[in-house]
């Protein structure tokens, strides 16, 4: 004999119609070494949940503007240290996000290394944030509003050569520099505080951008989440309290 008991019960202290109702917005994270891919799985992600509005904020938004000091000696600067994030400030935006109101995201330039003082980019509410960055797991604040946590796995070559390519074309660098800071500071900072931070991913995806199963898992798996959610938007003061299956 076996049957299914579901007790649901309906609160009626709340009498806020449904459309009152707060959205709660899906939060992913999206952390990885430099060059890993994580850009591209994000991209893939925002591709396939077309049906819904996501909006995509990168950590690099969050670099602190260098001081005349550091730009004077900036091979000396290390970019791969969480103190170069300005995390107050992404906590902020974030927890703002997440309780349905937009956020202006700073813009930084990576060739001057400066923040942009004219403009900023405004980023409104939406059903899923994506939080991507290289130290977008390493505050715990930040790590507790995801619902979501992805890790992306790439080999430590596959990185370099494309971290490369992507300086010397996108950052306006030369080989020599950019082989002399992943040395210096880009490798090292991943051991030390990238690498630690894959224990908290919920999902470790090999390859990066080329797995496109995983991405096609991830995505099925926010559909069926988003589906709960709009459930909880639209009947706010509906609780499901147990659901028990005996024998
Ligand atoms: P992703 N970075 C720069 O090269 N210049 C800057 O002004 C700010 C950051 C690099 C940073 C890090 N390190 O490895 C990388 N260095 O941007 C993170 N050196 O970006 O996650 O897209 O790889
Ligand atoms: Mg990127």
């Amino acid at each position: 004999l076996s049957h299914l008991r579901s007790v649901v019960s309906s609160s009626s202290s709340s009498s806020s119609p449904a459309s009152d109702a707060p959205k709660q917005p899906f939060i992913i994270g999206v952390t990885g070494g430099t060059a890993s891919g994580k850009t591209t799985v994000c991209d893939m992600i925002i591709q396939q949940l077309h049906d819904h509005r996501v909006v995509l904020v990168n950590q690099d938004s969050f670099y602190r503007g260098l001081t005349s000091e550091e730009l004077q000696r900036v091979q000396e600067y290390n970019f791969d240290h969480p103190d170069a994030f300005d995390t107050e400030q992404l906590l902020h935006c974030a927890e703002t996000l997440k309780s349905g109101l937009p956020y202006q995201v700073p813009i930084y330039d990576f060739k001057s290394h400066q923040r942009r003082s004219d403009t900023f980019r405004q980023v409104n509410a939406s059903d899923v944030i994506i939080l991507e960055g290289i130290l977008i797991f390493h505050d715990s604040r930040v790590r507790n509003l995801m619902n979501m946590k992805i890790f992306v796995d790439t080999d430590a070559d596959v990185r370099l050569a494309r971290r490369i390519r992507r300086d010397i074309v996108e950052r306006g660098r030369d080989v020599n520099s950019v082989l002399e800071q992943y040395a210096k500071f880009v490798k090292p900072a991943f051991d030390d505080f990238v690498l630690p931070t894959k224990k908290y991913a919920d999902v470790i995806i090999p390859r990066g951008g080329d797995n496109h199963v995983a991405v096609d898992l991830i995505t099925q798996h926010i559909h069926t989440k988003l589906g709960q959610h709009d459930l909880c938007k639209i009947y706010p003061n509906v609780y499901v309290i147990q659901s028990t299956f005996q024998i």
